[in-house]
């Protein structure tokens, strides 16, 4: 390190470290020097616009921006010099005149306050302009520029750091102000609602909507977010036992951002639709009916249960199934919403007190065939080093995901790599929104991954681009690969995939020359019954490019909830017990059966549609499925609701009457992620720690107790006294994890897997030396084309694709109870390409009847031209218009995961016509 450049400040002599300015000394010896445009909350660098910091330096004639000017050695600053003092508080008063009074003002705690505070500048003695008019357009935010004092945060927030691109500014000198758009209202506008403008604004000028900022928050808590894989670190600011409002915290994945649904979505934990009663099914009552039953009045279906008769009830269901017909007639769901500790606990109920495998959860829709493919070719399931490495890239591959939608936070990284000079390249049959920053946007036909990677493949090996030196040092099965790529042309591709070859010879080139290339993909690789031969292919291409295993490098499938790689490692998955130890490997069968004091089941169980379909064929009798709603996720889900209504005894705990709940025995009332201590891990492979926020509504209780009462009803013997107990023994039983301690996550907040020891910084990025296969390589697997199951043809002309909409998490269990997120989308749409719509006579707006050959749904339609002319697109998140009625439920081989981003279909006018449903 260099030594600190000494200068005196305020007639001390004090030291600057490298790239410190004025203002960050001041502050780091007790000197808060005001400061405006320059926010430590939002930590941007600073721009010095606001002049509310300036100081004195001797020798130089104007005043100086402390938080943009460095020392120098020997310089002489005063800050709390008259005329800096002066000058600061002329700045104070000049934005103060145009400030609605304090006791009026839209936030009397901003920072500005606290500001004038610190000056003791109370009011101002220059005339105040007019004020303009507070814009409420926003459900979450609200804009009132009388209180903005052009600092430019938001510009930079929205701008640089979030990369949306919203918020500009218009006008010259005093007629300047912020705009949306083309100075549109804000509700109106492109923002997303990300709230990131409203973190970094210091007056409350844009603020949560509602007053929040003249209520006092009285308790703060540190926790992460609930929804996605991002794993963004997150602060509960509370008053009276409820969310105030949400901020985002600096966690390595986030780094203080958030989306709309991390800082606005968190009242589903309120509403008043909560479970608070554990309900039991009342006689009589068929399960055939999920249409009549109202969520918000369950009593018509059940009837409210004291725990002990709920528990009692719900137990011996499954116990007398058991005890009939053997473990192997239940099965059980577990929750990637909930914390690793709950995960754990599930998986050893079923394994201990079921007596099978049957234990699966949504990573079997999700990226069960890209995990299959990693751990037949690498050795291991998790990204290969964490999304924020995109940083360090110099060309970026997303294929098959929509980050901007589904992974926002990420998705500002990769912006932000863009804007820096990263190549981006995004392969997906619809355009998204990163399009614009990309210098590809390749939109192939839909299904035809293997044909458009195997063409790129065939490049990297025609033009001699391939890695040799890592191919000969690091893996294995090359020359069986090259040999079947000979086909692979770009123009024999180009048929199928409707590329061109030279856009494919520009994109395998970049891919391969890079110093150094990350591949980020999601579902519309993995859905598909050829998702295992995608991800496989995928492989090959950083395995062959040697792009994997250095900063900048790697493989990151993008997980998709906020703890399904924590719950696939705590062992939710019917073919290995906790990290991914193979149920039918006897040493480690013999491992676990010491560990949990019993005999285990040597038989991988059944996965999600298995499961559908063995209780169809009367194999599976009973089910116990926490924190999942299959009745709305599952594929082809009246079949799946059939399932459910046939079995002979069904359990659920959730937060919500969800529409599996409607064909449950007995519901049992749980824990919202703020209810509730545990840990999570995100798609980073971070393991983070969530906080207890706020007290259990009505008499719901903690899932961890629940999965207990319901253990010990199931004859095992369980004492965990909280999920520091449970997480001791998973430490136990996973290696990956045994340097993590959960004291040490109570003070570090995030660790990384795989960490062996307490000392250890766990490891970022792995495969540095190799893999962790049985010959130490990485294996290269060909692949054939296999074409989608069900094809478009003359009866179904058009593919139907299914995916998210930005505002809903999936099946639209929590963010439809989520006053702002409804707002925002309260409708079901499918969205049809321009000249689809002209195809079809279809105007926007008009309902449709959209049909396949297992199911119709009703719906508006909604005109989008990023989708290619031939595909239409579905959330699956309106229980009203359920997407998976149409979805197909074919199977890929390897992973078990349905085809739910293709199948054909045919668009109808709606029987309620148009003005009826108007
Ligand atoms: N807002 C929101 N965010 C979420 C979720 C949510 O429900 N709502 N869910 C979370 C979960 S669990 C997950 S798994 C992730 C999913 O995140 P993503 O993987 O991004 O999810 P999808 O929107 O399902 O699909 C991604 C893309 O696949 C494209 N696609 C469709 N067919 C094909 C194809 O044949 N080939 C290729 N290459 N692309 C195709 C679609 O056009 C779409 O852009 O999101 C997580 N984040
Ligand atoms: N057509 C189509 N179908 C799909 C997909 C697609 O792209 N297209 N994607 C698939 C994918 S990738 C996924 S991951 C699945 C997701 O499918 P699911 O996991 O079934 O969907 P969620 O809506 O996230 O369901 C979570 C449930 O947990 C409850 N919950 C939330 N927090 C807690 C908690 O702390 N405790 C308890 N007990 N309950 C809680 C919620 O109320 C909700 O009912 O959907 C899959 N289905
Ligand atoms: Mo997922």
């Amino acid at each position: 390190m260099s030594d600190p450049i000494r200068f005196t400040l305020d007639g001390r002599e004090v030291g600057a470290g490298p790239g410190e300015t004025i203002w960050q000394v001041a502050e780091r010896h007790g000197t808060t020097i005001p400061h405006l445009c320059y926010s430590t909350k939002a930590r941007y660098p600073a721009d010095g616009n606001c002049r509310a910091c300036m100081v004195e330096i001797e020798g130089e004639r104007v005043l100086a921006a402390s938080c943009i000017r460095k020392p120098a050695p020997g310089m002489v600053v005063k800050s709390a010099s008259e005329r800096a003092q002066t000058a600061r508080q002329m700045v104070t008063e000049m934005l103060l005149a145009d400030q609605p009074a304090r006791a009026a003002s839209h936030d009397p705690n901003s920072h500005f306050w606290a500001m004038a505070d610190l000056q003791a500048v109370s009011e101002s003695r220059l005339p105040a302009s007019p004020r303009p008019e507070a814009d409420l357009s926003h459900p979450a935010m609200a804009v009132n520029l009388d209180a903005c004092i052009n600092c430019n945060l938001c510009i930079r927030a929205c701008r640089e750091i979030q990369v949306n691109d919203v918020i500009g500014m218009a006008g010259r000198g005093a007629h300047s102000k912020i705009v949306f758009d083309f100075d549109d209202p804000m509700g109106a506008s492109t923002c997303v609602g990300c709230g990131e403008c409203v973190q970094a604004c210091p007056t409350g000028a844009l603020m949560e909507a509602g007053g929040v900022g003249k209520q006092e928050v009285d308790r703060e808590v540190h926790s992460v977010c609930p929804y996605c894989g991002v794993g963004c670190q997150i602060t509960y600011k509370i008053k009276d036992d409820r969310i105030l409002y949400v901020d985002g915290r600096e966690g390595p994945a986030n780094l203080g951002r958030l989306c709309v649904k991390g800082r606005f979505g968190f009242d589903y934990v309120s509403s008043p639709q909560r479970l608070t009663k554990p309900l039991i099914r009342r006689d009589g009552i068929a399960k055939d009916a999920i249409a009549d039953l109202d969520p918000a009045n369950p009593l018509t279906h059940f009837r409210e249960a004291t725990w002990e008769e709920a528990l009692d009830r719900a137990a011996a269901g499954l116990r007398a199934i058991r005890d009939a017909d053997g473990g192997k007639a239940l099965a059980g769901f577990g929750s990637a919403k909930g914390s690793n500790e709950e995960a754990y606990l599930f998986q050893k109920l079923v394994r201990t007190g079921f007596g099978s495998n049957n234990v699966d959860h949504c990573t079997r829709l999700c990226h069960a065939s890209s995990v299959a493919a990693l751990m037949e070719t690498v050795g291991s399931g998790a990204v290969s080093a964490p999304f924020n490495d995109a940083e360090k890239a110099d060309v970026i591959l997303v294929i098959g995901a929509n980050p901007t939608v589904n992974h926002p936070v990420a998705a500002s990284f990769f912006k932000n790599a863009a804007k820096r000079g990263a190549k981006l390249i995004i392969i997906d049959p619809r355009g998204t929104a990163m399009r614009r920053y990309a210098t590809w946007m390749v939109q192939h036909r839909p299904g035809s991954d293997v044909a458009l990677i195997n063409s790129m493949l065939q490049v990297i090996v025609a033009e001699g681009l391939v890695d040799r030196q890592y191919v000969e040092g690091y893996t294995e099965g090359y020359a069986a690969l090259a040999e079947s790529l000979g086909d692979f042309t770009p123009e024999a591709m180009a048929a199928i995939s409707g590329v061109e070859p030279e856009t494919v010879r520009e994109v395998a080139r970049a891919f391969a020359t890079a110093k150094s290339a990350i591949i980020f993909w999601g579902m519309g690789l993995s859905q598909h019954i050829h998702g295992t031969d995608n991800a496989r292919a995928l492989i090959s291409l950083a395995l062959m490019t040697g792009q994997v295993g250095r900063p900048g490098t790697g493989l990151h499938p993008l997980r998709g909830q906020n703890n399904v790689q924590g719950a696939s490692d705590a062992g939710l998955i019917p073919m290995v017990f906790p990290d991914y130890q193979p149920v039918s490997d006897p040493a480690v069968r013999a491992r676990f059966e010491a560990m949990w004091g019993t005999e285990l089941d040597p038989e991988p169980g059944l996965t999600v549609v298995e499961i559908t379909d063995a209780v169809h064929r009367g194999v599976i009798r009973g089910m116990y499925i926490m924190g999942e709603n299959p009745a709305m996720s599952d594929p082809n889900v009246s079949h799946a609701r059939a399932a459910l209504a046939k079995l002979d005894h069904l359990v659920v705990q959730d937060l919500f009457l969800t529409e599996t709940a409607a064909f449950a025995d007995v519901v049992l009332p749980a824990s919202a992620w703020p209810e509730k201590d545990g840990t999570v891990t995100n798609t980073n492979r971070q393991v983070q720690r969530g906080r207890k926020a706020l007290p259990l509504p009505g008499e719901a209780r903690q899932d961890l107790w629940i999965i207990q009462e319901m253990a010990r009803r199931l004859g095992l013997d369980w004492h965990y006294d909280g999920p520091a107990e449970a997480f001791a023994e998973m430490r136990r039983a996973m290696p990956s994890i045994a340097g993590i301690s959960w004291e040490r996550l109570e003070r570090e907040s995030c660790v990384t897997y795989p960490c062996h020891a307490e000392d250890e910084p766990g490891e970022a990025v792995i495969f540095t030396e190799g893999f962790p296969t049985k010959s130490g390589r990485g294996r290269f697997v060909p692949t054939a084309m296999v074409p989608p199951d069900e094809r478009p043809d003359r009866d179904f002309p058009l593919v139907l694709t299914t995916g998210r909409v930005l505002e809903h998490w999936h099946t639209g269990a929590m963010t439809r109870r989520t006053r702002v997120l409804d707002a925002v989308e309260p409708e079901a749409a499918v969205e049809i390409s321009p000249s689809d719509l002209e195809r079809f006579g279809i105007d926007p707006g008009d309902r449709v009847r959209v049909v396949t050959r297992r199911g119709a749904i009703e719906l508006r339609a909604r005109f989008d031209s990023s989708l290619p002319e031939g595909m239409i697109f579905i959330p699956f998140c309106y229980a009203e218009a359920a997407a998976n009625i149409l979805t197909n439920d074919a199977l890929d081989p390897f992973g078990k995961i349905a085809e739910v981003k293709y199948c054909a279909v045919r668009l109808e006018p709606a029987t309620a016509g148009r003005d009826a449903a108007e």
